[in-house]
């Protein structure tokens, strides 16, 4: 009769196991990057741009100098003494840590101070004198692109534009000649507006350099410690050994704290330049003007449809916006991300992308705000164009997708851009979403509202994100390749240590992963302790991003254990005295096959390991796995919105939403949906109310938590959740990543509700965010608000 252990109650796979990080958060015991003091510790703040684009002709620094408590003003001429005025970014680029020759974007770094504490460094700030020579200001890629822009990039040798990268995919040839054959061609054009992933916490360090030993330790705000450790070792020049990259509990990521920011390395520097633990803090207002934008990309784009509603090409041209330097984390094969994904989840027989980035005079953007990779411009694009091309052929939205989408039994299958989709049920998913709004009874109701005046609208997205990079052979940053790892050692109570090279920033690692090791090994997830982020003890990993973590560490702990366990069996024959060969496995025990009550527990295993192991074993029961993926994974979703629009003030209002997810093997229910809620709380912000603009001189409008909105409680509506899971063929439990699918897919089941409320009046596309008198402007002309760059006036 089996003893295995009943895997819900000790925590593993499928159980909704509380947070166990909730602990100290909720009680206001997480540890920080600002809980951090230490010793003698000195303060920095950074003196920004006032201006979007100068020439700087002198820095005045004695005033702040001579103010008591100062120890150190940096310039960029005093960096550039020790080359590092300038550092290489994670896109190949170069950014500049404090400015020498010219400012190219409003809130760019231009000096700081260190001090004895943070307001006698910001006075100091204030007491510099930098003496300006306003240039013209760029910003947007129509300005940057024309014949005549002034060239922003003066500093890059052999640059004579303002084109930052060009990239191209797909079949250009075989494109056309579907074209030509099409019954219908739609187009369409769209903006994706600058975003921003806004933490709750900001961006900050404490660099401490050790003269006496030669090492420096970095606590700092990031989601992948060991690329910041490897890019610290080569921008200046210390030992790897030397350096240890901790990244302390985080107050959410959402891809802002990917990149490399020019306060981490002015930290690093004021540290070694003042024998001291040098602390950088950034404010809102500092995280708001200078880090981490997303998106900021204008789409140009065409359906080739036969007159049934089959697609038969499709073809795109992406301009993005990449501010002033090309600071974006991505593989490096790929210059706009994985924004080739568009159209994964259809059978599109062939297409063809352009794209081209410019530099602008605004902040760097392009960073992923929650999206693998600018996936969230290429599912917003293609379910924009999905609907557009639906409602252009008179066809219904969800007959149009039944017949383009593709089938279960259609995989592994090619897309047109070089992507192996392995699995999904996508039919499913949207029929199961389709249920549960009540499509044909909405529809109904809402011609009866039309009659009686009333505008309501529903909006469909499906789509499939590729989660997870690598595979090694195509994904790498800076050429380092993107697999990841963990490391196991149970120690002799059987209870456990786990490490990885992801970094959670509250997506749960430390709750979730304890859950595989309990999947695989039958301890209870509550004996197990994981620990990230310490580039001392962690296994290399390359971070968490691009919701990752689950497709490849998580695969990792997964393989790691079944290595452990793998040595525990050896460890039970032993105890058993019965060869390797007869020992079976049930959850959490290993016994003798058929004599099922003679076994051992792995906690038994774990103490033999220490106290009993047969002659010629190695002691201990650890080990270590790095892990790199076969193929991405794929999740699927179908995202469902209804709204009502008022045609009297264009505001609408958000009547239901339902989402289906199918992300594979669910680790933990409850944190799986929390990141769906979360997500999906984002993409309704970012249709409804978010976007960074500025104006014609390159302010920035939006540096503040009153011009850029976060949506409360208050305003968010209600999710009703619903799963499918078809398990991931490749991933050892199955699992697929889900952490940016609702934020990736939810926007355009917004703004697909609110057009197909409005799809009598002509008006084929509004801009996000859909802000009311953008929508009322639209009935009142009957004309698109689409694809135009947003300056501010007022
Ligand atoms: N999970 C699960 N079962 C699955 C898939 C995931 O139980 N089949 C769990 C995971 O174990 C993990 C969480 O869900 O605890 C998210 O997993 P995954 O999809 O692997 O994503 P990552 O852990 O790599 O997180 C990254 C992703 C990204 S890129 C952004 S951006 C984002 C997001 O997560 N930032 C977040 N969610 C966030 N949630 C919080 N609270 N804070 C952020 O900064
Ligand atoms: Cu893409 S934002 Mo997240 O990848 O950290």
């Amino acid at each position: 009769m089996s003893q295995a252990l009943d895997e819900v109650k000790i925590g593993g796979l499928g159980s909704s196991r509380q947070r166990v990080e909730d602990a100290r958060f909720i009680r206001g015991r997480g540890n920080y990057i600002d809980d951090l003091k230490l010793p003698g510790m000195l303060h920095m703040e950074i003196l920004r741009s006032p201006l979007a684009h100068a020439r700087i002709i002198s820095i005045d620094t004695s005033a702040a100098w001579a103010i008591p408590g100062v120890r150190l003003v940096l310039t960029g001429e005093m960096a550039a003494q020790r080359n590092l005025a300038w550092m290489p970014t994670l896109s190949y680029d170069t950014q500049a840590v404090l400015a020498t020759d010219k400012v190219r974007f409003q809130g760019q770094e231009v000096a700081c101070v260190v001090a004895d504490d943070p307001y006698i460094a910001k006075d100091a700030c204030e007491a510099i004198v930098v003496e300006y020579e306003p240039l013209p200001v760029i910003v947007n890629p129509i300005q940057s692109l024309a014949p005549d822009a002034p060239l922003i990039r003066d500093d890059k040798e052999g640059q004579t534009d303002n084109v930052c990268y060009r990239w191209e995919v797909g079949d250009k040839q075989g494109t056309d000649r579907a074209f030509a054959q099409a019954d219908h061609i739609s187009r369409l054009k769209l903006h994706y507006p600058r975003s921003h992933p806004s933490p709750i916490e900001c961006c900050g360090s404490v660099a401490d350099y050790n003269a006496a030993t030669g090492k420096l330790t970095v606590y700092m705000t990031t989601q992948a410690p060991h690329i910041i450790r490897a890019a610290v070792a080569l921008v200046a020049e210390l030992p790897e050994h030397m350096i240890r990259i901790v990244s302390p509990d985080l107050g959410g990521g959402f891809g802002n704290k990917v990149p490399v920011y020019p306060g981490y390395v002015c930290s690093i520097l004021g540290s070694i330049l003042t024998g001291k633990p040098v602390k950088w803090i950034e404010d809102n207002f500092g995280n708001l003007i200078s880090t981490g934008f997303g998106r900021d990309m204008y789409l140009d784009s065409e359906l080739a449809l036969r007159k049934d509603g089959k697609i038969l090409a499709v073809r795109f041209h992406a301009d993005t916006d990449q501010g002033a330097f090309f600071s974006d984390a991505q593989p490096s094969k790929f210059k706009i991300g994985l924004v080739h994904s568009a159209f994964a989840c259809y059978d599109i027989p062939v297409g063809h992308i352009t794209a081209r980035g410019a530099y602008t005079n605004k902040a760097p953007g392009g960073v992923a705000y929650r999206c693998s990779f600018r996936v969230t411009e290429a599912m917003f694009f293609q379910e924009r164009m999905i609907q557009a091309a639906a409602a252009d052929l008179g066809m219904d939205q969800a007959q149009f997708r039944r017949i383009n989408l593709r089938r279960a039994d259609d995989f592994p299958a090619r897309t047109p851009f070089g992507f192996l989709v392995d699995s999904g049920q996508y039919h499913k998913c949207l029929q199961l979403g389709l249920d549960a709004i009540g499509y044909e009874d909405f529809k109904r109701e809402q011609a009866q509202a039309r009659s009686r005046g009333r505008r309501l609208g529903i909006g469909i997205s499906t789509m499939t994100e590729p989660l997870g990079a690598g595979n090694s052979r195509e994904y790498d940053i800076l050429g380092i390749k993107m697999f990841d790892s963990a490391e196991l050692r149970v120690h002799p109570t059987g209870k456990a240590i786990l490490r990885t090279g992801a970094k959670t920033q509250g997506q749960g690692h430390e709750t979730t992963w304890a859950q595989i090791v309990s999947h695989e090994l039958g301890i209870p997830a509550d004996d197990v302790i994981v620990e990230e982020g310490d580039t001392d003890t962690a296994p290399f990993g390359m971070g968490t991003y691009a919701s990752r973590s689950t497709p490849v560490a998580g695969a990792a702990v997964s393989m790691v254990a079944r290595k452990v366990r793998a040595k525990a069996r050896k460890l039970a024959a032993h105890l058993l005295e019965v060869s390797e060969e007869d020992i079976e496995w049930e959850l959490g025990r290993f016994y003798v096959r058929g004599a099922a009550r003679r076994g051992v527990t792995i906690q038994e295993c774990a103490m033999a390991a220490y106290t009993n192991m047969p002659d010629g074993m190695e002691p201990g029961l650890e080990n270590n796995a790095y892990y790199d993926p076969p193929n991405l994974t794929w999740p699927f979703a179908c995202y469902i919105a209804t709204v009502e629009v008022d045609p009297e003030t264009g505001v609408w209002d958000v009547l239901r939403v339902v989402a289906v997810d199918d992300c594979g093997v669910r680790i933990n229910p409850m944190i799986v949906e929390g990141q769906i809620m979360g997500g999906l709380a984002e993409a309704y912000a970012m249709a409804n109310m978010q976007f960074m603009t500025y104006d014609a001189d390159g302010n920035m409008i939006g540096a503040n938590y009153i011009d850029y909105l976060l949506p409360t409680a208050w305003e968010t509506p209600g999710f009703e959740l619903h799963e499918v899971v078809t398990p991931c063929p490749h991933h050892p439990i199955g699992a697929k990543g889900v952490g940016e699918c609702a934020a990736v897919g939810g926007p355009a089941a917004f703004v697909n509700a609110v057009m197909n409320a409005l799809e009598d009046t002509g008006v084929r596309n509004i801009d996000m965010p859909v802000l009311p008198d953008r929508v009322w402007q639209a009935i009142q002309t009957g004309r698109d608000v689409s694809g135009a760059p947003p300056v501010r006036q007022d």
